[in-house]
């Protein structure tokens, strides 16, 4: 014990000041406040950028539901970010979409849905700011309908080639000069949810709801969608439309929009239609009694026949018989006094609307298969 006693008093310093201690403090408190410094004290944002606003599909789906930019902000410290960014969308000056988005590296992939922002056509501004530093981009949206056009129409079935009665409902567009016409439906029907109440002469009605295209093809560049008519009845009939739009925000005057016509109607009368038509006599010589059958009906359940007309193709003259049936089966008899080449044509007239005699509405069907008669 002694001995260590003496060993500890031989290694004290001598007294008196030492810069060597006092340097090692400074240097660690140096050292502290540098990590404390780095720990707590969170840099400036420099610079924040938005780059390319676009739109993409977000859900796979083959259309556009969202715009897409990148946002791009750095920080002048040391270390990562972990920001929030404040994104505010604005539509001739108002705000339509404000919300936060964290913001961790340096470069951000930012979605927002059509239906958080758009509430009509035009130029949106898209700022971004984190801290003091913001930018802005622009965006224009131009696949807002503002208005439907609709119509009673009978027409060829573009799909099927059927000849029949259809509502057609197209979308409007009041689309500035400065957007333009670059509108592309196959990209953003998606969310057009259109909807028809058909009203037949009976007044039975028949309610059809689709998304826009759901049932057509994309390619044949027309914007408007059909909704057959199936009943059969010759008659006036009625329609009204609407449409919802998912791609503007619920509280847009253009979320739904109707006819600017208000609702159609349309005295709907199918034609008749002629079945069959053929020469029954195989060889017919001149001054020798030929015979041809015709066929008709008309479609409509209401509907009947009222008249055949036939030209023979050897004079001026149309003969007409009268119908009494519908179907009918008329067989007439013609002879020929030259030798020749003759088309012959058949007509046959409907019973025409239930309102009136109104000759203009008789719906007339003309066969063009024409026979030919060659004589020997
Ligand atoms: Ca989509
Ligand atoms: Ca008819």
């Amino acid at each position: 014990m002694t001995v260590d006693a003496v060993e500890v008093q031989e290694m004290q310093p001598p007294r008196g000041l030492s810069l060597g201690p006092i340097i090692a403090i400074v240097v660690a408190l140096i050292l502290l406040s540098s990590f404390m410094f780095f720990l707590f004290w969170s840099p400036d944002v420099k610079v924040v950028s938005v780059i390319n606003p676009e739109d993409v599909d977000t859900n796979g789906d083959g259309g556009y539901d969202s715009i897409r930019f990148t946002l791009v902000s750095v920080k002048d410290g040391f270390r990562g970010l972990d920001e929030s960014a404040r994104i505010t969308i604005r539509h001739e000056g108002q705000v339509v979409h404000s919300a936060d988005k964290n913001v961790k590296n340096e470069q951000t992939y930012v979605d927002i849905k059509y239906d958080s922002f758009v509430v009509g056509n035009g130029l949106y501004e898209i700022e971004a700011s984190v801290g003091d530093a913001s930018d802005k981009s622009d965006y224009i949206a131009a696949f807002v309908p503002t208005s439907l056009n609709m119509t009673i129409q009978e027409m060829t079935d573009p799909l099927t080639g059927e000849y029949a009665a259809f509502v057609v409902v197209t979308p409007l567009f009041s689309l500035g000069e400065s957007i333009g016409k670059g509108f592309n439906i196959e990209r953003f029907h998606k969310a057009y949810q259109m909807s028809v109440l058909i009203t037949d002469p009976n007044g039975e009605e028949l309610g059809i709801s689709r998304y826009m295209h759901e049932e057509r093809d994309l390619n044949d560049g027309n914007y408007s969608e059909i909704f057959r008519i199936t009943s059969g009845i010759m008659g006036w009939y009625g329609a009204s439309a609407s449409m919802v739009n998912q791609h503007v925000k619920a509280d847009s005057q253009y979320r739904t929009i109707y006819p600017e016509g208000g609702d159609a109607t349309r005295f709907i009368n199918r034609p008749p239609v002629i079945t069959q038509f053929n020469v029954v006599t195989s060889r017919i010589r001149v001054n020798q009694e030929m015979e041809v059958t015709c066929r008709a009906l008309d479609p409509d359940s209401n509907g009947g026949l009222t008249s055949l007309m036939i030209n023979w193709d050897d004079d001026d003259e149309i003969y007409e018989y009268e119908l009494t049936t519908n179907p009918a089966t008329i067989n007439l008899k013609h002879t020929y006094t030259k030798v020749g080449r003759y088309n012959i044509t058949v007509s046959v007239a409907d019973n025409g609307p239930a309102i009136g005699a109104d000759m203009n509405h008789i719906r007339f069907a003309s066969s063009f298969r024409i026979v030919e008669v060659n004589l020997i």
